[in-house]
């Protein structure tokens, strides 16, 4: 086997309690680049308030939320409504659903302008995802690091999530883990981040 098919094996990144399967080079880099672009010019980006600690304040992530559902999303104490879905999202979402043999109606698009950005340390274990979700993480432009801890062991699992991979976690792992992208003090450039879920009508 060369070096080379060996990126593109899929690996399992959790050594228990849940699965996060991570897919380098799932999309070529082509078409990485044209959804980058059109993602980034023509999302109607919205950067909402979160209540943390009982404190509002600005989530440092751009993002929307697009469901073929119209089911709005709720989670830290903000409403995010839906949007449809476009012909990229509906592109990708199909690719990703062969890949995680899993259903997807809505997808949480995430804009990280620069390192100054980070997401902090939760679960997508939200009631709307249903029990032991499969999620669908779809990574575009800029390589960011993303952890896994596991929520009793502390035991810390880190990956890079390089343009055009796909990971994705299923299983325990919304349960058992937490994850982050940590921000950085190296220079890096804007990141896309493409969350596809299955979320249930209350
Ligand atoms: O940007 C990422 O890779 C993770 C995003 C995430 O965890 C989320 O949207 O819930
Ligand atoms: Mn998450």
């Amino acid at each position: 086997m060369s070096d080379l098919s060996l990126f593109a094996e899929p690996r399992e990144l959790l050594p228990f309690d849940g699965s996060a399967i991570l897919f380098n080079q799932f999309f070529a880099e082509e078409f990485t680049r044209s959804a980058f672009d059109y993602l980034y010019n023509n999302t109607a980006w919205e950067q909402p308030e979160i209540v943390m600690f009982g404190k509002k304040h600005k989530q440092a992530c751009l993002s929307t939320w697009h469901s073929d559902a119209g089911v709005n999303y709720v989670y830290s104490g903000v409403e995010r409504v839906a949007h449809p879905m476009n012909e990229v999202l509906s592109e990708i979402r199909r690719r990703c659903e062969t890949a995680a043999r899993a259903k997807f109606n809505s997808v949480l698009v995430n804009l990280y302008r620069d390192g100054s950005v980070g997401m902090g340390w939760h679960a997508d274990n939200e009631a709307v995802n249903g029990r032991e979700p499969t999620i669908a993480s779809v990574s575009l432009g800029a390589t960011r690091r993303f952890d896994l801890r596991h929520r009793q062991s502390k035991h810390t699992v880190k990956v890079d999530l390089e343009n055009g991979s796909l990971l994705v976690m299923s299983g325990l792992s919304q349960h058992c883990w937490v994850h982050q992208i940590a921000k950085t003090a190296k220079p890096v450039g804007a990141r896309i981040n493409l969350t596809f879920r299955l979320v249930r009508e209350a």
